[in-house]
This record gives C-alpha cells, structure tokens and sequence, in this order.
C-alpha cells in the first residue's frame, strides 16, 4: 500500500467514526434543526401521517402516538387571518395528544411579509401585546419547547425550524406565537394532553 492509498484509507476511517459519533451523540430528538426550504418541498412535507387523525368539523387532530405534525404559520391565505397557524388544512385547530406521545414538530414560516414562531406553554390566553415577552426562546427551551422566530418567506425560501416535544402529564396546554400581538390576536390554539 502506497502513502497515498494509506492516507486515503485513513480519512475514511476516520469519517465513518466521526459520523458514528455525531449519531450516538446527538440523537435526533434534541437536536435542532433549522434552515430554509422551497414551496416545493414544503408541499412534498403537506402531510398527515400515521398515527394521526384529522376532525376537520371538530377542527381538531388526533394524535394517538409518535407523530410528525407540519405547523405552518402565517397561511397566506384569503380570508384566513396572518395571526394563524394552519396544522392539515385547518385554522388554529386544537391538537389532541394522547398521554406519553413523541411529536415532532416541522415548524415553516409561510408568511412573505411578518416573522412568527411556535411556542409550547401552559399559560393560558387571553393573551396581551407582550404576552410573549416571559416565553421567547431562542430554541428547544421550556419544557415543552418553542422554536426559534422565522422571519418571513424570501426568494422562495421558506425557513423552518424542526422541534420535539413530549407530552408525558395529562393536562391543557396551549400553542402560540411570541412575536408582539400575534397571540394577542388570536395566533394560538389548545393542546389537550388524554390519559
Ligand atoms: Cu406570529
């Protein structure tokens, strides 16, 4: 074996180890994952997957275990509010979990002109102009986590943030955006946590 087969042998080695790492490391669960995506990929992502059940009527969804939601904020959408999530084709619908469940949220801003985030709480609304000012985080924090603000759609991209929550104590929670006066005005929706 020649220096430079050596070498060769070596860097890969040494990249097969360095990626086994990062997966044992960081599960997928904790990590945040952040970017931009295209329209096109947004709509490959328009999902309802398993373990998902969608009462368009009751305006709400189902969720009986370990589930992939898609959270879009701000539909840009006649006759729907900007101060709106849209979770599988409905308005601020109230999200149903069943106790214990692994969520997986894919967060997308899909508004051109205002900036919105996904923030977890068991604060309860009405909300104020600031009400976001106690909650904001910056990423995975609170105990049940809040993406990071995305600011507005650009060039066709779309920024999302990937965020994981488990919902281990039965209860009501509620979801919302932080940005000043969007909870205010009416950007959040309920969370039944069922035994
Ligand atoms: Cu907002």
């Amino acid at each position: 074996m020649n220096a430079y087969k050596a070498f060769a042998v070596a860097s890969v080695a040494l990249l097969i180890v360095v990626a086994a790492a990062s997966f044992f490391v960081y599960p997928t669960n904790a990590r945040e994952e952040y970017g931009y995506i295209s329209q096109g990929q947004l709509s490959a992502l328009a999902f309802t997957g398993a373990n998902v059940s969608v009462n368009g009527t009751g305006n709400s969804i189902y969720i009986s275990g370990p589930a992939t939601i898609l959270v879009e904020t701000g539909p840009m959408k006649a006759n729907v509010s900007m101060y709106s999530f849209e979770i599988s084709g409905m308005i601020n619908p109230e999200i149903i979990v069943k106790q214990g469940t692994i969520l997986k949220f894919i967060v997308v801003n899909v508004d051109s002109d205002a900036s919105h985030n996904f923030v977890i709480t068991s604060a309860s609304p009405p909300y104020t102009y600031m009400s976001g000012a106690g909650m904001m985080g910056g990423g995975n924090t609170g105990m049940y986590g809040s993406s990071m603000m995305l600011s507005p759609a650009s060039n066709g991209n779309l920024n999302y943030y990937n965020m994981t929550s488990t919902f281990n104590s039965a209860g009501t929670l509620w979801y919302l955006c932080t940005y000043a006066g969007h909870a205010q005005n009416g950007m959040y929706g309920k969370i039944s946590v069922i035994p």
